[in-house]
C-alpha cells in the first residue's frame, strides 16, 4: 500500500511530521493500526537498524527515527488501547538498568492497556532496587522487563534475583523481552512469561493471571 511505503520512507527519513500525516492518513484510509505498525512504523525502523549496524548512518540519525517513532505511536495509541476491556490487572513495566531504549516497551504498555490492564511505567535504566520498591509501592500481579542491549540482559536475573531476597517472588508474575530475550533465556533466568512482539507479551501476559 503506496500510505504505508511512503510512512516507512518517511520513519527511516527521520521525517517526524510526514510520518504524523501518514500515520493519521493510514487511519483515514481504514489501514489497521497493527497494519500500520508492522507494514509502516517497523518497516521503517527496521531499515534504520539494519543501516546503523553496517555503519550507514550513526546515533544521531537513529535519534530522529525513534523520535519520529514515538510521534507516529502517539497517534496510534488510542487506536491500539480502545477495546473496551475490563480491568484485567496491574502490570508493572521498565526497561532494565543500562538500557534507554523504550519504543518496544512502551509499545507493550499499549497493548497491555489494550487489553486492559492498569500499567505502572517506571521508565528506562531501571535498577533492580527500584522494582522491587515499585512491586512494595503497588499491588501488582505482573512485573515486566525490557531489554534491548545484550549487555543488560544480565539485570534481569539480578532483579529476579532481587524480588527473591526482598521476599516478594511468590507474590507477583515475571515477564521478560526485548531485541536479545528468547523463551530459552526467560526460562534460563526463572521468568514466568516471555513475548517475541508487543501483542503477543499482552496475550502471554492475559494468560499469566489465569
Ligand atoms: Co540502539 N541498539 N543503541 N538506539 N537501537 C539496537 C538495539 C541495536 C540492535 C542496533 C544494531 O546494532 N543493529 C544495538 C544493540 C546490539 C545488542 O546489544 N544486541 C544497539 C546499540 C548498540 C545501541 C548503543 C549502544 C549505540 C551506541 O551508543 N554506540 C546505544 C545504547 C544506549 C543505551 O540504551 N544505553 C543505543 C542507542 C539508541 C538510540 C538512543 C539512538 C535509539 C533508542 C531510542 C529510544 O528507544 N527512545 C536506538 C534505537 C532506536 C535502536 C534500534 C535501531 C531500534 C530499536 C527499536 O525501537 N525497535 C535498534 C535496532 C533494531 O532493533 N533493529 C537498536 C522498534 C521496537 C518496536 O522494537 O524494541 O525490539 P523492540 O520491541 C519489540 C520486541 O522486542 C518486544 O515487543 C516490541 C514490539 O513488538 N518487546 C517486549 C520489547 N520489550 C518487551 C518486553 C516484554 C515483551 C516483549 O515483556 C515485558
Amino acid at each position: 500500500m503506496p500510505v504505508l511505503s511512503d510512512l516507512a520512507q518517511a520513519l527511516e527519513e527521520g521525517d517526524r511530521s510526514r510520518v504524523e500525516v501518514l500515520t493519521a492518513r493510514a487511519l483515514q484510509e481504514n489501514v489497521s493500526p497493527e497494519g500500520i505498525l508492522k507494514e509502516g512504523l517497523f518497516a521503517g525502523m527496521d531499515v534504520v537498524g539494519a543501516r546503523f549496524k553496517s555503519g550507514d548512518i550513526y546515533i544521531p540519525h537513529v535519534l530522529i527515527a525513534a523520535r519520529a517513532m514515538h510521534a507516529g505511536l502517539e497517534i496510534l495509541r488510542p487506536h491500539l488501547i480502545r477495546t473496551g476491556a475490563k480491568p484485567a490487572g496491574t502490570f508493572i513495566i521498565g526497561t532494565v538498568q543500562g538500557d534507554h531504549h523504550d519504543i518496544g516497551k512502551n509499545l507493550v504498555a499499549m497493548m497491555l492497556q489494550g487489553k486492559g490492564f492498569e500499567v505502572i511505567d517506571l521508565g528506562v535504566n531501571v535498577s533492580s532496587e527500584r522494582f522491587v520498591q515499585a512491586l512494595r509501592d503497588h499491588e501488582a500481579n505482573i512485573l515486566g522487563m525490557s531489554a534491548l542491549l545484550s549487555i543488560t540482559l544480565p539485570f534481569m536475573k539480578e532483579t529476579i534475583e532481587a524480588i527473591c531476597r526482598a521476599g516478594l517472588r511468590d507474590t507477583v508474575k515475571i515477564m521478560v523481552g526485548g531485541g536479545p530475550v528468547t523463551q530459552a533465556f526467560a526460562d534460563q533466568i526463572g521468568a514466568d512469561g516471555y513475548g517475541p512482539d508487543a501483542a503477543a507479551a499482552a496475550e502471554n501476559a492475559l494468560a499469566l493471571l489465569t
